[in-house]
């Protein structure tokens, strides 16, 4: 982009010469396009091969759009070819003053050529695709172009992106419009073999939006020849028609309406059913943003407001309750913005949101004013949609009052900390360590070997927290968990304040086997949503005990994982004059050199849990990032999830082996 800005720059310093060697460069051929694909169409594999169908139906849809065309024919010819065939104006055949060729040919032949040389306002589209259909043509083995124009039929053909000779004017024709026949040359494509499926749903979808337009399609490949055509009076009302076919709607009129401001065309629809789910599409010049942007912020913020001051104008809110959420507004809608805008600005990775700002302010008061009529004018589904949007708040409100039982503004605070926390001395929050350790009995062990003075502990019981009967938001109502919160110190939710957190450090010390690692993915779960600042600002740590200790004499090593193992037990051999290779446990026994698994944190007394897992000089620790605890939470989520299947594979997989149960 910056370089052709350059371009753009020294050309106007150049005025005066009327062409120079910087108009041949804007004026590209289509060499790089042959040399790299990709960078015009993306890939060159099937997706690839699609968007050269794409290109060409998206002009003849511009010119429908302009309001020129009403009949676009895709067909599936033999050999991989493609005709796309408009009833539009037919691209002009008069000689061009820029390129003194044809207009037909520079289109053809010229890179952006139908942008640059297109004026200002032909083009509304263009964004993601939009190369221009000269890509096509430099990666087509074979092109044809037909033209209907002022009573004349007019041909070009082209070889890879070389015209095999001038346009030609072939005889009289009726009417107007253009055809575009292209081959798709295989020295380029992986494959040159078009789906008829892909193309049969994405012309249905531009039909959709591109309402009184006729979108027909025709594979000649089979025979009889298979054909569909779309055509919808309606525009964005057929499409929530569609995508709510499964679903009992609410209304019985769907909301509608198209209109424009500020230089943007908005059209919007929605329609409630009896559901939960919210299905949301947003397009910027007929594109699809799988990542909404502007014009789905104005339109979310449109619904979430003028329905709030309406339910209060009619009795249905009071003034002093709380307003609808934008969640609790969006459960079972089914809504379409789409917008029609200058020079769109498309962001995010895969330019899947739309980022121009007037598209917000256009479709926010469109959508605002219009609402406020239907509202008006359709009392009773006005009413229908406020019941089901007061419901969703009141279920949203139920479940934080079950959140808050225990934990509401003020309950934790005059509580004494709980009876099983054995605290620490210290009162100094950065030097205070917490270990939550999973059962009395290590809990005893830890007790007895920790340093009093920084280490506190709590011991939970394993049954209560049994995962996979466990609710995230009924755990938080659980004795042991509210011990937790209290024994941190921070209170929870809009009360949560990290300054009063109690302890810097807080370490999870639960057993390398499966439940230990369920209590620890758990804790970790509600760390991450309930007090993730304690996960971002690094308070958050997994103790590591030891998998293994080896005791030759007075020396005891701990070891922490499998591979440190094998070396211990190699080096040992070796030194003793055994063969490493071949030396087994027993040998080594038998010298007086003792190899204990520890099976659980229960195994360990109290100095050896204190000396490998305890002591900051020897013991390791895990600390969580909020990385680790999206994947804890994932977990969860699978752990706790309807469906069976992930959630048994999950826990076999994580049975099988101790190695991977480390976190
Ligand atoms: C099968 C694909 O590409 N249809 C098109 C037109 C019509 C005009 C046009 C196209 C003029 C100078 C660029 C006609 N008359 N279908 C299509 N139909 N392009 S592409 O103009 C192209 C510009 O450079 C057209 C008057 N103005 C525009």
């Amino acid at each position: 982009m910056a370089s052709k800005k350059s371009l753009k720059e020294e050309k106007n310093e150049n005025k005066s010469a009327s062409y120079t060697a910087q108009d041949i460069t804007v004026l590209e051929g289509l060499d790089p396009v042959r040399k790299r694909p990709g960078m015009y169409i993306g890939t060159t594999d099937i997706a690839g091969l699609h968007h050269l169908v794409w290109e060409v139906v998206d002009n003849a849809i511009d010119e429908a759009m302009a309001g020129h065309a009403q009949n676009i024919t895709v067909e599936l010819l033999a050999d991989n070819r493609v005709a796309v065939t408009d009833d539009g104006r037919g691209i002009p055949v008069e000689k061009h003053k820029q390129t003194k060729k044809s207009t037909l040919e520079t289109v053809l032949t010229v890179l952006h050529a139908g942008g640059k040389f297109g004026g200002a306002g032909y083009k509304v589209s263009g964004g993601l695709h939009g190369v221009g259909v000269s890509v096509v043509n430099a990666l087509s083995e074979y092109l044809c172009a037909e033209v209907r124009r002022d009573g004349f039929l007019y041909t070009q053909e082209y070889q890879r992106g070389k015209p095999k000779g001038a346009v030609k004017k072939v005889g009289k024709a009726k009417g107007s419009g253009t055809k575009i026949i292209f081959q798709p040359d295989p020295e380029i494509f992986e494959t040159v073999e078009f789906n008829s499926k892909t193309i049969i749903e994405r012309l249905r979808r531009q039909a959709f939006l591109t309402k009184g337009v006729h979108l027909n399609f025709i594979d000649h490949r089979t025979t009889p020849a298979i054909y569909y055509g779309f055509y919808f009076d309606g525009g964005l009302l057929s499409f929530i028609r569609h995508l709510n076919e499964s679903s009992k709607q609410l209304q019985s009129e769907i909301f509608y309406v198209e209109k424009s401001a500020e230089d943007v065309q908005v059209e919007a629809a929605f329609i409630y059913n009896d559901e939960i789910e919210t299905q949301e599409l947003s397009f910027a010049n007929n594109i699809h943003n799988p990542d909404g942007g502007m014009h789905l912020t104005g339109f979310r913020s449109a619904l979430t407001r003028t329905l709030n001051s309406w339910a209060i104008e009619n009795n249905y809110l009071k003034e002093k309750d709380s307003n609808l959420t934008g969640d609790d507004i969006r459960e079972g809608l089914v809504a379409i913005v789409s917008v029609k805008l200058k020079d769109p600005q498309f962001e995010g990775q895969t330019k899947g949101r739309l980022g121009s700002p007037e598209a917000r302010t256009a479709t926010e008061s469109i959508v605002s004013e219009a609402l406020r009529n239907f509202l008006e004018r359709n009392s009773r589904d006005a009413g229908k949609i406020l019941e089901k949007c007061l419901l969703a708040a009141k279920a949203r409100k139920a479940a934080k009052a079950a959140r808050d039982t225990v934990l509401r503004k003020g309950a934790l605070d005059g509580l004494a900390l709980p009876g099983k926390l054995t605290d620490c001395i210290t009162k100094h929050p950065e030097e205070a360590e917490l270990f939550i350790v999973e059962g009395d009995s290590a809990g005893g062990s830890a007790k007895m070997g920790r340093n009093k003075f920084t280490q506190a502990i709590l011991p939970l019981r394993g049954k209560p927290l049994n995962v996979e009967k466990a609710r995230i938001d009924r755990m938080l109502a659980n004795k042991e968990i509210k011990s937790l919160v209290v024994a941190f110190g921070t209170a929870i939710a809009e009360n949560f304040d990290i300054e009063k957190l109690r302890y810097h450090k807080i370490i999870i010390l639960s057993d390398a086997d499966v439940d230990g690692r369920h209590i620890t993915t758990l804790l970790l779960t509600l760390f991450y949503r309930y007090f993730p600042k304690l996960i971002e600002n690094g308070h958050i740590y997994v103790a590591q005990p030891p998998l293994y200790s080896i005791t030759q004499g007075k020396e005891t090593h701990y070891i922490f994982n499998e591979d440190e193992k094998e070396g211990m037990m190699k080096s040992i051999a070796k030194a003793k004059g055994l063969d490493p290779e071949t030396a087994t446990e027993e040998e080594l026994k038998k010298m007086k050199i003792n190899v204990q698994r520890y099976k659980g944190l229960g195994e360990m007394n109290a100095d050896q849990l204190a000396e490998t897992t305890m002591d900051s000089a020897n013991r390791v620790l895990k600390q969580i990032n909020v990385a680790d605890a999206e994947e804890a939470d994932k977990l969860f989520n699978v752990l706790m999830g309807e469906e069976v299947a992930p959630r048994s594979k999950f826990i076999q997989s994580h049975a099988l082996s101790a190695r991977n149960l480390d976190v």
